[in-house]
């Protein structure tokens, strides 16, 4: 695992760089939190298919913090605190910006086929948001703006889990929220409401060369949800006895998988993204990377 350092106490508005593990199969890069991010994650969320020329959130928030990446395409990222403003190009899978809370944060310039992906402190509260500038500024102006709220640990739904035999009928495909307006759609999944766990680290790989394959093993403890952010692939899914092929194909599917399944990942399409919310951080002595080993790991849960 590449590491950037510890950065539990850095608060402060910045580009953060992310690791990016590149091989003959595309590159992968991971976010974990209070690692690479100085947050614990409570809400993930995605906005596609803005139309170009749109604008979006313009708001602060009172005490949520965010981390912000263009998983594909581009947009700026301008951040104001209170006393001057900068823009923050995001073009790059692997650089995101983090903004501390009280920041008043627009989007604009959305290239044709953007990605943004945002983790967010707080579950959606519609009482954090601050709508109007000059409000924004008389609230930072005032002593009243409150500390940053602890975050409420939502119990992880983890009991259909953690059944030692699990199948691939176990594993199925979810539709997600989708928000539509005219500057596009946004997809929100809130841990432990819209996600049956607590989402602790996000994964993706991108520029993934045609007909490459990926996965190709199975994990002891992790769930996950599997998302095509952008174009599409194909799963195949395997718990020893039974197969199960799943095609994503839309940001606002994500399919569930279980642990104990074996996984390959395959039929990219031209700029396919496989997004990945996972409930635990990395952790090599999870995977079971040999399908003989997977098979015994398997007959030993019956
Ligand atoms: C999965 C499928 C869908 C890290 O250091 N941190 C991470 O968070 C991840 C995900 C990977 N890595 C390292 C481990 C390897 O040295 O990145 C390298 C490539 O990982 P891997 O070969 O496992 O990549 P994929 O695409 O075959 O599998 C990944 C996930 O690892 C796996 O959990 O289910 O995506």
């Amino acid at each position: 695992m590449q590491e950037t350092g510890n950065i539990s106490d850095q608060r402060k508005e910045r580009f953060i760089q992310l690791p990016k593990i590149i091989d003959d199969r595309g590159n992968l890069s991971f976010i974990e939190e209070n690692f690479h991010i100085p947050f614990k994650i409570a809400r993930t969320y995605w906005i596609y298919d803005v139309p170009g020329g749109e604008i979006r959130g313009s708001h602060a928030f009172r005490e949520q913090e965010e981390f912000i990446v263009a998983l594909s395409g581009s947009f700026d990222l301008v951040l104001n605190d209170g006393k001057e403003t900068r823009r923050y190009s995001l073009n790059r899978s692997y650089m995101g910006v983090y903004v501390p809370r009280m920041t008043w944060r627009t989007m604009e310039n959305f290239s044709t086929n953007s990605l943004c992906l945002v983790l967010s402190s707080m579950p959606y509260d519609p009482s954090d948001y601050i709508w109007d500038y000059d409000s924004f500024i008389k609230e930072l102006k005032s002593k009243t703006i409150l500390s940053v709220r602890q975050q409420t640990d939502i119990s992880p739904l983890l009991s259909a889990y953690n059944s030692p035999v699990t199948t691939v009928y176990n594993c199925n495909v979810f539709e997600l929220p989708k928000e539509h307006n005219r500057a596009g759609n946004l997809t929100a999944l809130n841990n432990g409401v819209e996600v049956p766990f607590d989402v602790k680290r996000i994964y993706y790989t991108y520029d993934i060369p045609s007909g490459a394959t990926r996965g190709g093993h199975a994990h002891r403890g992790l769930c996950q949800y599997l998302i095509a952010a952008s174009s599409s692939f194909d799963v195949l899914l395997d718990d020893g006895c039974n197969k199960k092929l799943i095609h994503l194909d839309r940001p606002n599917f994500a399919l569930q998988i279980v642990p104990g399944i074996w996984r390959e990942l395959l039929n990219f399409s031209s700029g396919a993204i496989c997004m990945v919310l996972a409930s635990e951080k990395y952790d090599e002595s999870d995977y079971i990377r040999d399908y003989q080993d997977f098979l015994s790991f398997k007959s030993c849960k019956l």
